[in-house]
């Protein structure tokens, strides 16, 4: 281990943040049902009390991911009171995800839906949730379409390619000037579509990023690829081509399972940060990257779970910043294989939880945020208030 080791995860985890989900708090369930827990949240000012607990208590989740159609009703006219619940709860508003899959009229689509006024409608949508972005002088509008078609020969692939393009450029042309905005272009194979995906990979919105405009990046989902697939070259491309705009973390086994960052493939997400972390020690510049968690959980307690990715992404993260570049890269220049390999494996290897704690106790945070949630009877009120809404509830993420 290197002398500095407390240093280097010190001043890791002093830059780390990651932004969690309001949907992570409500309940959410399959297609085949929900269960439904009598704490989980159906606001916006619960989600973000919820979140603000999580903040709380790991330090590291200043801002909340919102969806439009869930959390803000009346769109922009509902930023004011999202903002101050927001500061209420000692977060911030973060990344806004229009809402373009949800209402009857995409049931063919939205940015590439065979009927025009619908698409007018998407595009209308991401640019009102554009503003709500300008309103709350948020950056990231983050954009996943679940456009596609179920069976071959349904479905014009090269024109739905133009008409996204179109409404990506016009939803571009509404940012603010850069830096103010940004937005995101997230991927996924499949789901809910079966056949053909619109923006089925990195590559396709990379290029319709490209082609957007300047303020257009690519998001990265962790739970949307194919088994096998090496996520860490993904991102290493985007850092190279300045085109990684942030991720969505999740963890998966078979695919988009939304099942907790960590919990399956660890290395996979060190991996990924290490590519991060190589990257700006190699270029001597910061990656502007935002790391936000989706995960909506099903059968785990919302905010434990959610504590539990923040604490995982944190001693990932904290491994991450324990590769020695120099000797990485003298190693691989030399094609010297096994001590470039051990490079990555000793620091994956290192216990971090010694210097993660000390990390915690200089920032007066609770040494076990888990624990000290579990000690802090909030799950219990929680369920005590909630308990007859939510038993009630049972729409999607609200
Ligand atoms: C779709 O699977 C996705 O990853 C998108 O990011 C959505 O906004 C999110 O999940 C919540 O449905
Ligand atoms: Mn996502």
């Amino acid at each position: 281990m290197q002398a500095d080791t407390g240093e280097r995860i010190a001043h890791a985890l002093d830059r780390f943040e990651i932004e969690l989900p309001s949907w992570g708090f409500a309940n959410t369930g399959t297609r085949f049902g929900k269960f439904l827990q009598p704490a989980a949240a159906s606001t916006v000012e619960e989600k973000l009390a919820d979140a603000g607990q999580v903040h709380a208590l790991t330090g590291a989740c200043p801002s909340v991911a919102l969806h439009v159609l869930w959390d803000f009703p009346n769109g922009v006219a509902d930023a004011p009171s999202v903002a101050s619940a927001a500061s209420r709860s000692g977060v911030r508003p973060g990344a806004i995800n229009p809402n373009v899959f949800q209402d009857q009229k995409y049931k063919h689509g939205s940015f590439g839906n065979p009927d025009a006024e619908v698409r007018e409608q998407a595009i209308a949508h991401c640019i009102d949730s554009a503003r709500i972005g300008q309103a709350l002088k948020v950056r990231d509008l983050s954009l996943w379409f679940a456009d596609g078609s179920n069976y071959p020969g349904t479905a014009n692939i090269r024109e739905r390619k133009r008409w996204f393009a179109e409404g990506l450029a016009r939803v571009h042309a509404a940012l603010a000037p850069a830096p103010a905005q940004r937005m995101l272009v997230e991927y996924k194979p499949f789901e809910p579509a079966f056949y053909h995906t619109d923006v089925a990979d990195w590559g396709m919105a990379l290029l319709h990023a490209r082609a957007a405009g300047a303020q257009a990046k690519v998001l990265v989902d962790t739970g949307h690829h194919y088994p096998t697939q090496n996520i860490e070259q993904i991102v290493a491309w985007l850092l190279d081509e300045g085109m990684l705009g942030g991720f969505h973390f999740n963890d998966r086994r078979y695919a988009d399972d939304d099942l907790t960052l960590g919990s399956i493939d660890p290395y996979q997400v060190f991996r990924i940060f290490h590519e991060i972390r190589f990257y700006e020690w190699e270029t001597g510049t910061r990656a502007d990257v935002a790391f936000v968690v989706d995960q909506s959980h099903n059968l785990k307690g919302k905010i434990e779970a959610m504590i539990q990715t923040v604490m995982m992404a944190q001693a990932l993260y904290a491994k991450a910043a324990l590769v020695d570049y120099d000797m990485l890269r003298s190693a691989q220049h030399a094609a010297d294989l096994v001590r470039a390999e051990s490079c990555l494996q000793d620091a994956f290897a290192t216990d971090v939880r010694p210097a993660i704690a000390e990390w915690r106790a200089v920032r007066r945070l609770p040494a076990d945020p888990q624990e000290a949630f579990r000690q802090s009877g909030y799950l219990e009120r929680m369920t005590k208030e909630r308990a007859s809404r939510a038993v009630g509830s049972s729409s999607s993420y609200a």
